[in-house]
């Protein structure tokens, strides 16, 4: 097991610009330019709450984010004539006026307005250096550093060394950079902040011994904007600090160090109440000083990522070359660099602790940019997409022992819950306090549908998605406060929208089922069968899709089980209807070619290869399609898996990275890792986020979290069983701190030869271990064969070791 160090700058052992460098591939992305223009190449930190992209440019640039600056207030989009056009919507579909329907939708049932907030940049944060030659600056580097959760730069200007350090404190809810030359009185640097739309205030002051720059701005609205305050003190022992004009000026100093808030209307009802906030953090990490500062947010930061442990291999020289090197290194021969995927691993580890913190009772969950965003019209709004994208983000959570990062996932649901409930009322006419949420929401928890177009609208599904995020997190804890206190209320209100009022009886006799429509499959489009209205056309919405039958049964089941878990009484109202509408659902059916059908029936795909693996869903995150449970069903998903990738799935890196982690449950550790080394070899940008289609395009975290999942995937699964090694990649390993439902832990897990060599797993609530290891090979525990499951002490440690053969 590779120990990684607990100080960021000791692991920079001996650089120079000549000799190999001696960085821990696995841990450090780094370059040896800066980031130019190019967000994709800054580097990424964030305390889960306020975060910058750090550009490392002469003139340094850091691109400020605070995650509850959204575009404005909420807007209560329901669409009047939504409840009116239902029942006519529903009969034009089972009559087979598809076409109609989705016109009928469009101009019915669409959110008015369109569309929710945007996720918005805070501004850019200047340190000006004075340093102008770029033709003048030798041994340039800056890195980030994975296990840390810092960044840093260093180059000689004019003889001199210059350091910058960046560190985002969780513990004291701040940014914090040092500058540093290694000459003093050498260190010249203006330091400002500013906004190129609705700002407020610019300012800069210096009273009392404290230095400071401000900058307050708003999302434009006359009535009710969200509204933020953000300042930078600036702080050096030696040399002359004033203010010039908005900026706050240091001459002849040696360590300059500056401590960055931001607090907005979002959390707090007055802005003195916001400005106090933002006061109390910032001389708080003042007093402290930079180093007590950086010190306790490494040491917060560390005691997470370092929960888990992944290792590969060593890559040799191949590693010691700079993180842009490599990329291209890898596109030629993934085979020479094994710890470029574990750089990925961690880096999407790093990437969801800085974006996604518990930082009080309305915490933010990661977006679509996780909290990195610079511009003031992101692509897709960089909101809450929940018909894929946010569900991906949080696939790594519990698995990889990050279960405190979905806090703000829950508490963002708890914003949308009483949102839901009146959209449930509004466009359906569910009086019954059920819970609807469409294919995306916003920072206040926008139930309505989102963007007018009927591949992606008119989705009635992504609340009961997110739900499932909630039964998870107490498989995998086995916390009934949570179960009860945070769980209950929302698992219970999305499955009484649908059992209790949504859903219609369609069909007849023995093939009538309780349904959805009007819906869809997530973004994908069909071609109108013959003898319907205008045949061949592309459509999109259907009543029944499978994906919208598979969200139902795992979303009533995890109703039964939280009830019989919580000892709720059977004759409870929301458990008697959960079980009562489970039966009631259509069956997943099976196609032409032995697929997994994902529409009411076996239509033309307009896309085969389309991007999304909706109909797929029991196999990967859900269970239902199992190979050890239902293998006629996992290979029914495999058929259609195969179908999509010949035409061309995979097409973004979410996409992409869901495919990983459906191979991975089929049990197929080649394909999964030939999938995962074809994500690393298209997808990731300079500073490793992952884009839609490649260097160049799109930014959107969910790749880089969903391929952490998908190979944690391959390594652990506990869908049925603890399953070891499942779908073994087919490089040697050693993994530990993955997390099983139940709450094992499996330590030290190693294979060689594509067999597992020995693992413990470890119990942290007692409570019976079913344990399987790789297709079913015989294993000892303890030294004794397993024959069957076995009743664990809390915090006992199960050695595990195959027979040997
Ligand atoms: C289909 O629905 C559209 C829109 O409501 C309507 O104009 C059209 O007449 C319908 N077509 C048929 C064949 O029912
Ligand atoms: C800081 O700003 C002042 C005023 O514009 C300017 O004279 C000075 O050269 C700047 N210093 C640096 C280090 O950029
Ligand atoms: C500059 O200082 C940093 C931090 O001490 C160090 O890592 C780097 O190697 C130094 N650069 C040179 C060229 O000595
Ligand atoms: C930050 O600066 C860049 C480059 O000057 C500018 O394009 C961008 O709009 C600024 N960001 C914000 C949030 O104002
Ligand atoms: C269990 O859940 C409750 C409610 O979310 C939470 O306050 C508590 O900290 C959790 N307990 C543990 C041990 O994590
Ligand atoms: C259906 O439409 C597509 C796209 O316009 C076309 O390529 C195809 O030939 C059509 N099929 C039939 C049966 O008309
Ligand atoms: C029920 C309802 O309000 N239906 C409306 C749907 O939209 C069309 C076109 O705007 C109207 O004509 C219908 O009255």
């Amino acid at each position: 097991m590779r120990r990684i160090p607990a100080s960021g700058l000791t692991a920079l052992l001996g650089f120079t610009s000549l000799a190999h460098a001696q960085w821990d591939a696995s841990r450090f992305a780094w370059y040896k330019t800066d980031a130019g223009t190019d967000f994709a190449s800054a580097l990424p930190i964030g305390n889960g709450r306020v975060a910058a992209a750090v550009y490392g440019t002469l003139a340094e640039h850091l691109a400020l984010n605070e995650n509850s600056i959204w575009s404005g207030p909420w807007q209560d989009r329901a669409n009047p004539n939504a409840r009116g056009a239902l029942a006519e919507v529903r009969s034009q579909l089972i009559d087979g006026n598809v076409t109609g329907a989705g016109q009928n939708v469009l101009a019915n049932m669409s959110g008015t307005p369109v569309s929710p907030r945007q996720y918005q940049p805070l501004g850019n944060l200047t340190i000006d250096f004075g340093h102008a030659t770029a033709a003048d600056v030798t041994d340039y580097f800056r890195y980030l550093d994975t296990y840390q959760g810092t960044a840093f730069v260093s180059y000689v200007y004019g003889g001199v060394n210059y350091t910058r350090e960046y560190v985002a404190s969780y513990p004291y809810g701040i940014l914090a950079i040092r500058l540093s030359a290694d000459q003093a009185g050498a260190l010249d640097a203006n330091v400002s902040l500013s906004r190129t739309q609705n700002m407020i205030s610019q300012t800069a002051s210096s009273t009392d011994g404290t230095h400071a720059v401000f900058l307050g701005g708003d999302s434009g609205q006359d009535v009710e904007p969200i509204a933020f305050s953000s300042a930078a003190r600036v702080i050096s022992s030696e040399g002359t600090i004033s203010v010039s004009g908005s900026s706050i000026s240091v001459t002849g100093a040696t360590t300059v160090d500056i401590f960055f808030d931001a607090e907005t209307s979002y959390r707090y009802s007055s802005q003195s109440e916001w400005e106090a906030e933002l006061a109390r953090k910032l001389d708080a990490a003042v007093a402290a000083g930079y180093d007590a500062v950086q010190s306790a947010a490494i040491e917060d930061t560390t005691a997470l990522i370092g929960r888990v442990k992944l290792d590969l291999g060593s890559s040799g020289s191949a590693g010691n070359e700079d993180t842009t090197t490599r990329l291209e290194n890898y596109r030629d021969n993934p085979d020479a660099d094994p710890q470029l995927p574990v750089l990925m691993f961690n880096f999407g580890r790093h990437s969801l602790v800085a974006s996604s913190r518990d930082t009080g009772p309305l915490s933010i969950p990661a977006n679509l940019q996780g909290i990195w965003n610079k511009d003031f019209e992101p692509a897709w709004g960089s909101k809450y997409t929940i018909n894929i994208n946010i569900q991906m983000n949080y696939w790594p959570a519990e698995v990889t022992n990050l279960a405190e990062t979905t806090k703000p996932l829950f508490d963002l649901l708890g914003v949308a819950l009483p949102r839901g409930q009146k959209m449930a009322k509004d466009m359906y006419g569910c009086d019954n306090d059920g819970f609807v949420l469409h294919h995306n929401i916003d920072v206040w928890g926008d139930a309505a549908p989102t963007d007018y177009g009927t591949p992606w609208m008119m989705w009635p599904m992504g609340g009961a998605w997110l739900a499932q995020h909630l039964i998870e997190h107490f498989r995998f804890t086995r916390n009934l406060t949570f179960l009860s206190t945070v769980a209950f209320p929302l698992l219970s209100a999305s499955s009484r929208f649908y059992s209790g009022c949504y859903l219609f009886a369609w069909g007849a006799g023995s093939e009538q089922y309780l349904t959805t429509g009007p819906s869809l499959s997530p973004e994908n489009s069909f071609r109108v069968p013959a003898g319907w209205a205008q045949a061949n056309s592309s459509e999109s919405i259907d009543v029944s899709p499978q994906m919208d039958n598979s969200l139902l049964s795992a979303l009533f089941g995890a109703v039964a089980e939280a009830c019989d878990a919580l000892g709720i009484s059977s004759d409870d109202d929301d458990c008697q209807s959960a079980r009562a509408a489970l039966p009631r659902l259509r069956p997943p059916r099976t196609g032409s070619y032995g697929q997994i059908l994902e529409w009411r029936r076996e239509y033309a795909e307009a896309e085969p290869g389309h991007r999304h693996m909706s109909p797929l869903w029991d196999l990967f995150p859900g269970s239902a399609f199992s190979p050890l449970g239902a293998p006629s069903l996992a290979a029914a998903s495999r058929a259609l898996l195969e179908h999509r990738l010949a035409a061309g799935s995979g097409s973004t890196g979410w996409s992409r990275a869901w495919v990983v982690a459906l191979y991975a449950r089929l049990g197929d550790g080649a394909a999964a890792w030939e999938q995962a080394v074809a994500f690393l070899r298209r997808f990731p940008g300079a500073n490793l986020w992952n884009t839609d289609s490649g260097p160049g395009s799109a930014f959107q975290i969910d790749g880089n979290f969903g391929f952490v999942a998908a190979v944690a995937e391959m390594l652990v699964q506990s869908h049925e069983v603890v399953h070891l090694l499942p779908a073994t990649p087919t490089v040697e390993g050693e993994v530990t701190g993955l997390v099983a439902r139940g709450g094992f832990v499996v330590e030290g897990m190693r294979w060689e030869g594509g067999r597992l060599v020995q693992a413990d797993v470890v119990s942290r609530n007692g409570g019976v271990l079913a344990l399987r290891v790789q297709d079913g090979v015989a294993f000892e525990v303890d030294g004794e064969v397993y024959e069957e499951p076995f009743l664990t002490e809390v915090g006992g440690v199960y050695h595990v070791k195959p027979v040997a053969s």
